[in-house]
């Protein structure tokens, strides 16, 4: 059957569905090798690749949550664990609102670096910025190094939440997620509630967020070249 001359489906209107209320940038931090992207990965496709491939610069993923009747949109930044791309990581702890702190149960050198890593967004995350500790790979408990209570110990001194996880097994993956994001939510309650006024106009914040997400992909994928 030809089919070429017909014509082009129309566009969906962008008017028609309400897509999200608002949106939240969320980073992933921690030393190469604890399991950010599989962290990632598992929570916005349910995937889990067994071979390292280190992240080069920082690479996103986007997931919508629904918590009290709001949709969140989240925007995952995750990094690159090697000490040399944190010149660009760095560039990116300012823009967000919620990070990741992870380590691996399994090293605990990873989870030594955890001071460094509070430090580091100390120095140049905003001041409000909500986070909690992960303890990452809880299925490997045969070659655990770091005891459940000294992550919960380390937290607490931090007043931080805690989560052990498993990108592996699918363990606490959309537990931490959704906490993080509701921890967010809560934070921002004031200016979620200016948001909330008129559909219309909460439409068109929310198509400029999609825009600068757009820019901002942009930007991200020249500086992943960073070879
Ligand atoms: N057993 C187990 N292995 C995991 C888990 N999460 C990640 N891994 C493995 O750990 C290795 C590193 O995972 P990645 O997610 O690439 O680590 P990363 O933190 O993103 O590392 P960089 O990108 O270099 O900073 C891979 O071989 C993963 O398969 C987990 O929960 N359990
Ligand atoms: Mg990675």
């Amino acid at each position: 059957i030809w089919t070429g001359l017909l014509p082009a489906p129309p566009l969906p209107q962008r008017t028609m569905a309400k897509q999200y209320d608002v949106l939240f940038r969320l980073l992933l931090l921690g030393d190469s090798g604890v399991g950010k992207t599989c962290l990632l990965c598992r929570f916005t496709d349910n995937e889990f690749h067994s071979s390292h491939i280190s992240t080069i610069g920082v690479d996103f993923k986007m997931k919508t949550l629904e918590i009290d009747g709001i949709k969140v949109r989240i925007q995952i930044w995750d990094t690159a664990g090697q000490e040399r791309y944190q010149t660009i990581t760095k560039q990116y702890y300012r823009r967000a609102q919620g990070i990741f702190l992870v380590y691996d149960i399994t090293s605990e050198r990873s989870f030594q670096h955890i001071m460094k890593w509070a430090s580091d967004v100390d120095e140049y995350a905003p001041d409000h910025v909500q986070k909690i500790l992960i303890g990452n790979k809880s299925d490997e408990d045969q070659k655990r190094q770091v005891a459940r209570e000294q992550g919960s110990k380390l937290a607490k001194t931090y007043g931080m939440d805690f989560f052990e996880t498993s990108a592996c097994t699918n363990y606490n993956i959309k537990e931490s997620f959704t906490r993080l994001t509701e921890l967010v939510l809560q934070a921002n309650k004031k200016e979620l509630d200016v948001l909330r006024v008129p559909f219309s106009e909460e439409l068109s914040i929310a198509d400029l967020e999609e825009e600068e997400t757009q820019r901002d992909a942009g930007s991200s994928s020249q500086k992943n070249c960073w070879c």
